[in-house]
């Protein structure tokens, strides 16, 4: 191989995955805005949890009945609305690491990590991240400029959609949920920058993403969204041959460190008939 290849992605920090710390904090109506449902959880593994302390605290607004359960052997937190769907059935949930008293203190740009990865599920989560460092606190909302939409699987939130951020010394981290009908959480971590081809952000540069290039190839691609698991390296107006190029290049999980700046030959029908039957061996199974 004549290429020079270097990995790209970067080793991500937890900010929490759920490993560790199991918890159930519930609303009732007796919490109030002076006395929210609140679960501090201290002393947790700080591999699995960012400085080790954890809060949870459930709003007061939405359903009287909310509550929240984090199960370490699932890896999961679960918001749950426990009456009937009304006008004040929605959940609200604030999740936080670090405060002005105990300010994380992190370099979240360390290993060349630029972005968080957000992994939730549920069909209605209007929230956002919120990032603190020095007197500075802004946040950016999951994905979507109105705060509203679904989320299923890992999202991107850009370092960069955060302005006046030091991200070399961030005091307090949050999660906070409003209006939902219900989200588990898996995951919040930072990662790098996308590798060109990897579309579902898998880390790698493989056959998920050729199964995405395939299914949607000819396809004129919507801005504001994306073809259904496709998480990175937007497609660039139709899904055809530049798309094809990325994953081309960047097969096996390796790139060049400036990948577009190097001219990529058309791989010519032998090319894509190896992979179209990759793809045929992989839908058969
Ligand atoms: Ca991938
Ligand atoms: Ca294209």
């Amino acid at each position: 191989m004549g290429m020079v290849s270097v990995v790209v992605s970067a080793r991500s920090l937890i900010v929490d995955d759920f490993t560790a710390g199991a918890g159930v904090v519930q609303r009732t109506p007796a919490n109030d805005r002076e006395n929210p449902a609140t679960l501090v959880q201290t002393g947790l593994d700080p591999a699995a949890v960012l400085g080790g302390t954890r809060t949870t605290v459930i709003g007061y607004s939405g359903a009287d009945d909310q509550r929240v359960t984090i199960d370490p052997d699932a890896g999961t937190f679960v918001l749950d609305k426990l009456e009937p769907t009304t006008d004040r059935s929605w959940g609200y949930v604030n999740v936080s690491y670090g405060s002005s008293d105990s300010p994380l203190g992190v370099d979240l740009t360390a290993d060349g990590n630029d972005r968080f990865i957000f992994d939730a599920t549920s069909p209605f989560v209007p929230g956002w991240i919120g990032v603190t460092s020095g007197g500075a606190s802004r946040s950016a909302s999951f994905r979507f400029s109105d705060g509203f939409g679904e989320i299923d699987g890992p999202e991107p939130v850009l370092f960069s959609d955060f302005p006046g951020i030091d991200w070399t010394d961030v005091s307090v981290i949050e999660i906070d949920i409003i209006r939902s009908s219900g989200v588990t959480i898996r995951s919040l971590t930072t990662a790098g920058p996308t590798l060109p081809g990897d579309f579902d952000h898998s880390g790698q540069v493989d056959q998920g993403d050729l199964d995405l290039l395939l299914t949607n190839w000819g396809a004129a691609v919507d801005p504001t969204a994306w073809p259904e698991g496709w998480r990175a390296d937007l497609p660039r107006g139709t899904v055809d041959q530049d798309e094809l190029d990325r994953v081309l290049q960047g097969w096996g999980g390796v790139t060049a460190p400036d990948f577009r700046g190097v001219s990529v030959p058309e791989p010519g029908v032998a090319g894509l008939v190896v992979l179209a039957s990759a793809w045929l061996r992989h839908r058969g199974r």
